[in-house]
């Protein structure tokens, strides 16, 4: 067939540096960006023959999120707006790593497998991409491998991979999601905003101000677009918003929840509400800093808290018979946990890390909660929960029917299709200026247990398996009866260990009664992965 001639001419001009082996990680391909234009090539290749299979629209994002900007990345979307279906993850693996002459072989193995009827077939894929250097030549190689098998492409250019999400979503149905383009995004997002804060008569114009670090990336220039048609109804005051500092660096969402600390150079007043990207703007971590200096992080565990509670809330006072549950990963602090399951009598599932797990699980309930501890999460309705909520806006008077316009508003407010910081941020703004609530306030609903996250360097993370959604280890040998009995030592310790799905790291968590006694837990199954799983490089030294 000619078509195959010309895909495998077309590849050699996206080489691939030979016997380089990359893993489709926890959300996507992710390294340094010189070594990926054939990756993205052949990811225009895939997103064509997953949209001729799915009949549908399919998005490819180019972005590293919260990594260094040296780095880059991809992301594929699928027809609803979700991540690529674990199945098809294989076959990305498979085509990424491909040595050239070998490539049209996995191609075609992946036709027939899938039984794709190439002949009169339409394919459109949407592509996107972040403010790396390195971004805007990667997606060029995406579109490529789009216009070899002959399909068409529209490309969005600089967007937030939430906002890619929105698009192929709102094409797939038809509109039915909203307009695909971002004034669509823009104008549903703050005409439910601007509708929920209506209930907030009494925000004074302090309540309205919110400081936000843009990660000096996509999400700064973008949430910058939508400040018109927020109206006055929010006042954003942007730092980290690319103009000088560089992506990732010393700001953004990671920096500020693994560091535990605000923003390099941002100057907080005590008690101020302040929130943070990262470099895609899918993730969203809240602070503030007390009166008397200190640091306080509201992770996504805090921000599951505060939705979830609204929701039930409103539920009650609407009278509807949901069921709500919130999904969580190993890494949410053990006092959320207890608290959403002891005061709050909501489910609580845990889930694998990667988002893509935690939205399968979230989709069993009428209104599923789901955040990794990180600040990665939204909410999920069913059709069924979204149906009965129109139900009573349009049947019900009073105080029922105010609570069900909360949450028609609150449904056309959240970004169902993943995780979406500037979605999610506005949602918090509306809630704590619905519930009158200040950031101490919303603070103050549990205590979180000091924890600590460390990485260890093995030579081969695969040694290291896990199960009960990665809460225990079962190899390497002897690796869990070690956490076991350092877990023992520690007041209200847990810590558990897992290869990281986007670094060449094991990852350690810990949490305690007390920060020393996090971070010695934390030191010590360090040690215990390092001498049973083959660690590398100097022993890890305990923090100082
Ligand atoms: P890995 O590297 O697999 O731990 C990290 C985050 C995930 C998720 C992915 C994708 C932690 C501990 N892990 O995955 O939650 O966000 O990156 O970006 O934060
Ligand atoms: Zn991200």
């Amino acid at each position: 067939m000619a078509q195959w001639q010309e895909v495998s001419e077309k590849s050699k001009l996206h080489p691939k540096p030979v016997g380089l082996v990359l893993q489709y990680g926890t959300a996507g391909f992710r390294t340094n960006a010189d070594h990926l234009d054939h990756v993205m090539f052949r990811m225009g290749l895939l997103a064509t023959l997953r949209s001729i299979n799915t009949k549908a629209i399919i998005g490819v994002m180019v972005t590293a999120s919260h990594n260094p900007e040296e780095d880059n990345g991809v992301k594929l979307i699928d027809p609803m707006g979700e991540m690529l279906t674990p199945a098809w993850e294989v076959y990305a693996t498979q085509l990424a790593n491909a040595e050239q002459d070998h490539l049209i072989t996995v191609l075609k193995d992946l036709v027939q497998k899938e039984s794709i009827d190439l002949t009169n077939q339409e394919a459109e894929v949407f592509v996107g991409r972040d403010t790396r250097s390195s971004s805007a030549r990667l997606s060029d190689a995406v579109l490529d491998g789009v216009t070899a098998l002959d399909g068409r492409s529209k490309d969005y250019g600089l967007v937030t991979t939430p906002q890619l999400h929105y698009m192929v979503c709102c094409c797939n149905t038809r509109g039915g999601y909203g307009k695909a383009s971002v004034e669509g995004y823009y104008s549903k997002l703050s005409q439910a905003f601007i509708q929920l804060t209506k209930s907030a008569p009494n925000r004074t114009d302090d309540q309205k101000c919110l400081l936000v670090d843009g990660a000096n990336g996509i999400g700064a220039l973008k949430l910058r677009e939508m400040e018109p048609y927020l109206q006055g109804a929010l006042k954003v005051s942007l730092f980290c918003d690319g103009t000088g500092g560089k992506l990732n660096h010393q700001c953004g969402a990671d920096f500020v929840k693994v560091q535990q600390n605000s923003p390099k150079g941002i100057v907080m007043k005590a008690g101020e509400r302040c929130c943070s990207f990262d470099g895609d703007a899918d993730r969203i971590v809240y602070y503030y800093s007390d009166d008397h200096g200190r640091f306080h992080l509201l992770d996504g565990d805090k921000i599951a808290t505060l939705i979830s509670t609204f929701l039930k809330e409103l539920l009650t006072k609407a009278g509807l018979d949901l069921k709500i549950a919130v999904v969580q990963t190993a890494y949410a602090n053990g006092s959320s946990t207890r608290y959403l399951e002891d005061t709050m009598k909501v489910i609580v599932r845990c889930a694998k890390t990667g988002v893509k797990h935690l939205h399968h699980v979230a989709q069993e309930f009428d209104i599923g909660v789901y955040f990794e501890a990180n600040g990665h999460g939204t909410v999920l309705f069913s059709k069924a929960a979204e149906a009965k909520i129109q139900q009573l806006c349009d049947d019900s008077e009073g105080e029922r029917q105010g609570a069900a316009t909360l949450l028609k508003n609150s449904v056309d407010l959240i970004n169902q299709t993943v995780g979406d910081a500037i979605s999610d941020m506005l949602l918090i703004e509306a809630i704590l200026a619905i519930k009158g609530m200040t950031v101490q306030q919303w603070d103050a609903i549990y205590t979180d247990l000091p924890n600590r996250q460390l990485k260890v360097k093995v030579s081969d993370r695969r040694v290291i398996d896990t199960k009960d959604a990665e809460r225990k280890t079962v190899s390497p040998a002897g690796l869990q009866e070690a956490i076991d009995r350092l877990v023992e030592r520690h007041q209200d310790g847990r810590s558990f260990v897992r290869p990281s799905g986007t670094e060449d790291v094991v990852r350690v968590y810990s949490e305690a009664a007390t920060q020393e006694s996090a971070d010695a837990l934390g030191h010590e199954v360090s040690l215990a992965v390092y001498r049973l799983a083959g660690g590398v490089g100097g022993e890890p030294k305990p923090l100082e």
